[in-house]
């Protein structure tokens, strides 16, 4: 069991760090995008998945800080791209809680304003279904002001929640992540299939762009090609590496 304030000492040692996943678009046949995701370089255990850290700080104060630091962190990781000309669009995970309080609308612009070089149409916040379901009308709010700001919006874990087509309807997102669950047995499993056809058929037909998660194989980025799915992410397209990796991977993709 990990304790907070071991949690707290880390981050402020600087052992976390962020992951990219790319995020491929079939249509012009490449990566316009990354998914940052937080892995913790433990000095004894090695590198830790968030699943192991991240539910014992689950709704509390330190978690807003997790939030601050992925922000701040990926935002300098664009800036050095930009550097580099390479202009990815960046899609950071958000905890349930920032996105119904007010105070993160406040992170985020001061956080922008400290890197006016990265523009915050390269930016995506990606939210969970959960997080609105506590409060629609103030992440509706946040969601709304973050928008404001020119960043985009996307929903997380599309499918797994509660009353997914009244989210789909109401809350103002740019961009729906069907969760990949449904997309790594869509190719055996008829039912999974159905599920992932609506949700890209829906997603299109609201105008938002759709990335479909759990791309394992070929025959995935195919199928899901076929049925005109915006973006990819998932083993089949790559893993996700560390900044240094990615850059790599991007200019010399093998
Ligand atoms: O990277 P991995 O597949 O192990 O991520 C597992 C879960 O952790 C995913 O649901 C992902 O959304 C979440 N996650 C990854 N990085 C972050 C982060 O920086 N902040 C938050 N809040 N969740 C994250
Ligand atoms: O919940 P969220 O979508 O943010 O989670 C992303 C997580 O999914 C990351 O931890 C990442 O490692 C994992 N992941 C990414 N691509 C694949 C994939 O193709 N298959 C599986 N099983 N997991 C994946
Ligand atoms: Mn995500
Ligand atoms: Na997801």
């Amino acid at each position: 069991q990990m304790w907070r304030g071991q949690i707290a000492r880390a981050l402020d040692a600087g052992e976390f760090v962020l992951f990219y996943q790319p995020q491929f678009d079939p249509v012009i046949q490449k990566v316009t995008g990354v998914e940052a995701l937080i892995r913790w370089q433990h000095p004894e255990r090695g590198l830790l998945a968030p699943d192991q850290f991240l539910p014992a700080i689950a709704g509390s104060e330190l978690e807003l800080s997790f939030d601050a630091w992925v922000l701040e962190t990926a935002l300098q990781q664009m800036e050095e791209w930009h550097a580099s000309a390479i202009m990815l669009e960046v899609c950071i995970n958000l905890s349930p809680q920032s996105l119904t309080r007010a105070d993160f609308f406040d992170t985020l612009q001061n956080a922008l304003a400290a890197h006016p070089d990265v523009s915050p149409a390269l930016l995506c916040l990606e939210v969970l279904e959960s997080a609105a379901l506590d409060d629609l009308q103030a992440a509706t709010q946040v969601m709304r002001a973050c928008r404001s700001l020119g960043v985009n919006v996307a929903l997380d874990d599309f499918g797994t929640g509660y009353s997914s087509l009244t989210y789909l309807r109401d809350l103002p997102v740019d961009m729906v992540k069907v969760d990949r669950s449904f997309v790594i047995n869509m190719l055996e499993r008829e039912h999974d299939l159905a599920i992932v056809e609506s949700v890209v058929y829906l997603a299109k037909r609201f105008n938002k762009k759709v990335v479909a998660e759990g791309v394992e194989s070929n025959a995935h980025v195919k199928r899901l090609t076929q049925m005109g799915c915006h973006l990819l992410q998932g083993f089949g397209i790559a893993r996700p590496m560390p900044a240094k990796a990615l850059q790599t991977w991007y200019e010399h993709p093998s």
